[in-house]
């Protein structure tokens, strides 16, 4: 059994999910005037990459576009590889005080993936580098087709699964133990749609 984001319908932005074992919060809404544009002006200037990675001995190209930017001197690794931080451009900068503002937390870098079809996909992971600390705070906001995001628990099969809906423009701050004791990810799925774009602001230690 799957629980869906109706589960949450009643809690009002900002307030913690009542997800065990999690701090997580949503925004539906960081109040961008035009998320449609604000879509197309990622997809159009970000410098997106095609990096290949390598899982059990087998290299592949991995299934979305990836771009990192940051503070000089971040980089972040993960499964097999380095990210080295482009410098903030003026609008990731705006969407980044936004971000901060509407968190009350404060970022030096964000990743970000570019999912350009249903095809497209993350796989379940934890954010877990050491180079994150623990329990970090990370500040998911996310622009275009709302995709499927996954959580599982890592530990209890006695729980659900959890699927929330992103909106464009919504903002899912995850902080405390949720990356200790969750897993998240974005699948793949059968019926076509339109690209996404999805930035996770983050503290590299
Ligand atoms: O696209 C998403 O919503 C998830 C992104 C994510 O989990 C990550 O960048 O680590
Ligand atoms: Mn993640």
């Amino acid at each position: 059994m799957t629980a869906s984001i109706s589960d949450f319908f009643d809690v009002p932005n900002g307030m913690p999910l009542p997800i065990p074992d999690a701090d997580l919060r949503l925004w539906r809404s960081m109040g961008c005037d035009d998320n449609a544009g604000v879509l197309a002006a990622l997809i159009s200037d970000i410098r997106w990459r095609q990096e290949q990675v390598t899982l059990w001995g087998r290299t592949y190209p991995q299934p979305r576009l990836v771009a990192f930017y940051g503070d000089g001197g971040c980089s972040y690794r993960y499964s097999g590889v380095t990210l080295t931080a482009l410098p903030w451009s003026h609008d990731l900068r705006l969407l980044k005080d936004k971000v901060e503002s509407l968190c009350d937390a404060s970022f030096n870098s964000v990743l970000l993936n570019y999912y350009r079809d249903q095809r497209d996909s993350m796989g379940l992971h934890a954010d877990d580098e050491p180079e994150l600390g623990s329990n970090p705070v990370i500040a998911s906001v996310s622009f275009g087709e709302a995709r499927r995001f996954v959580l599982k628990h890592r530990y209890r099969d006695d729980i659900d699964r959890i699927r929330l809906e992103l909106p464009s423009g919504s903002v899912l701050l995850m902080q405390g133990e949720t990356q200790v004791n969750w897993k998240h990810g974005v699948p793949k799925q059968s019926k076509s749609c339109g690209p996404r774009v999805n930035l996770t602001f983050r503290t590299i230690l």
